[in-house]
């Protein structure tokens, strides 16, 4: 089918930016807004759905909820840290709301009454954390909510030439927002789009295909998201045809695909995690609370996303004044502990081919180097995990990863091993498997008598 505003490419990007991306395998997500503030308690309720959500979840009158900015204060906001803690955490780039659903601004644009010039400190947040988090090494991306709670041009639907004409402002508007945003801070990587499965975005596929231009030209290279993009039907993520569109599909919220699912490493991909159930900004409920997930899980999903070729987006909720909770700090030491220990098979790594699934774990593989990596994260009954190599090759040699030792291994035939896991392993634990292809049987020597 002829699509206007559908896919513009059916082939994969492989440029330098591209490549970086997907070798960075590992990315922080920062929801940082109004709503750290309340934190998901309003007039000494708790309402225990996202923290974001706030507005929405206490019926909030706009106006109450835009004069949080004049509490604001963010004394204990310190970038420099929030960098370093994502770079000893092993992240490689970070994801932050420019603007959530609220439609406050963590940065002064000129086309909004509610943003940082509205806080005592006037100071342009979001500014301060591309600095920072560049200087780490760590490259930024802006995320940025098209449905906006408090443009009074908003609609959902659209029902009227009313609706027309407010939508197409609204429209403007967040043009105008980006084109700002990708002047103001021409060194980000990525936008990252949200809030756009309303149909009165799906009736504008033209409209995301022209905001990706424009990026696309303002910043060359810069990195969009599947989710910003509808075609002409309002297929979203995927066109009418089923080609992806953006430079990367980010359907998965909270969850993976199955880990069988080989046919994922076809596209680029990255998944986001909340480290509770479900809130991305900070939540001070107890029940919120008691959803967090462990260090062990959170590596065990990132470990999931590469062996399919994908990354993860692991989110963080800095609280209102400012300063990571210390929750997530402490998870980000335990992941960064292991990271430094085991990175080597996450970062530039992807879907090792012929390795199937193993159940107790995953493959990953180098593509430049070759080196194949076995993450084991259950533990099996047996206390021994069955390394299966693919058809034609077999596995030479083991090292933990984490300590560099040689393991012994029996072997089981010419593609399977047996490694015996100590008991007091703490999973996730990782061997470094070098496998080589078996040896072509010699020639026979045998003459042939008939052309001796
Ligand atoms: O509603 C938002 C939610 O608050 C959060 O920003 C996530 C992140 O992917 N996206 C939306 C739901 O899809």
């Amino acid at each position: 089918m002829q699509l206007k505003y559908g896919a513009q490419t059916t082939q994969r990007r492989d440029d330098p930016t591209m490549r970086a991306f997907r070798r960075d395998r590992f990315g922080q997500f920062i929801h940082w807004g109004l709503y750290a503030l309340p934190a998901g308690v309003w007039r000494g309720e708790t309402y225990d759905f996202a923290a974001e959500f706030l507005p929405k979840s206490a019926n909030i009158p706009d106006a109450d909820w835009q004069a949080l900015a004049a509490d604001f204060t963010v004394d204990r906001f310190d970038a420099a840290e929030w960098a370093r803690t994502a770079k000893a955490m092993g992240a490689r780039y970070v994801t932050v709301t420019a603007k959530h659903h609220d439609g406050f601004c963590l940065w002064p644009s000129e086309y909004s009454d509610t943003t940082v010039a509205a806080t005592p400190h006037g100071r342009d947040l979001l500014g301060e954390i591309v600095a920072a988090y560049e200087a780490e090494g760590i490259a930024v991306h802006l995320y940025y909510s098209v449905l906006d709670w408090h443009h009074p041009d908003w609609r959902y639907r659209i029902e009227s030439a009313d609706d027309e004409a407010s939508f197409a402002r609204f429209l403007t508007f967040a043009q105008n927002q980006l084109r700002e945003l990708a002047t103001r801070y021409p060194t980000v990587r990525g936008f990252w789009f949200d809030g756009t499965w309303d149909e009165s975005v799906k009736a504008n596929g033209g409209w995301t295909l022209e905001v990706e231009r424009m990026l696309k030209e303002l910043i060359p290279g810069v990195l969009v998201n599947s989710r910003l993009r509808a075609d002409e039907n309002g297929a979203r993520h995927r066109d009418s045809n089923g080609d992806l569109m953006g430079d990367f599909f980010s359907g998965y919220e909270r969850r993976l695909p199955d880990p069988w699912d080989r046919s994922m490493a076809e596209h680029d991909w990255e998944a986001c995690m909340t480290i509770p159930q479900n809130s991305w900004g900070h939540h001070a409920s107890a029940a919120v609370a008691a959803t967090r997930k462990q260090p062990a899980e959170l590596i065990e999903q990132l470990a999931h996303a590469v062996s399919l070729s994908g990354n993860l987006l692991l989110n963080f909720g800095p609280m209102g004044d400012g300063a990571l909770p210390a929750f997530e700090v402490e998870i980000a030491r335990e992941i960064g502990d292991w990271m430094r220990a085991n990175g080597e098979a996450i970062h530039g790594c992807g879907m090792a081919p012929g390795w199937d699934y193993p159940g107790w774990g995953y493959y990953t593989q180098n593509a430049d180097t070759g080196a194949t990596y076995a993450i084991v994260t259950r533990m099996p009954v047996s206390g021994v995990i069955k390394p299966q190599a693919p058809a034609g090759t077999s596995i030479r040699s083991v090292r933990a990863l984490a300590t560099g030792e040689e393991v012994e291994f029996a072997r089981l035939d010419d593609q399977t091993i047996s490694i015996p896991v100590p008991r007091e392993a703490r999973v996730p634990i990782v061997f470094a498997l070098e496998a080589e292809r078996e040896q072509a049987p010699a020639p026979s020597q045998e003459v042939n008598p008939d052309v001796a």
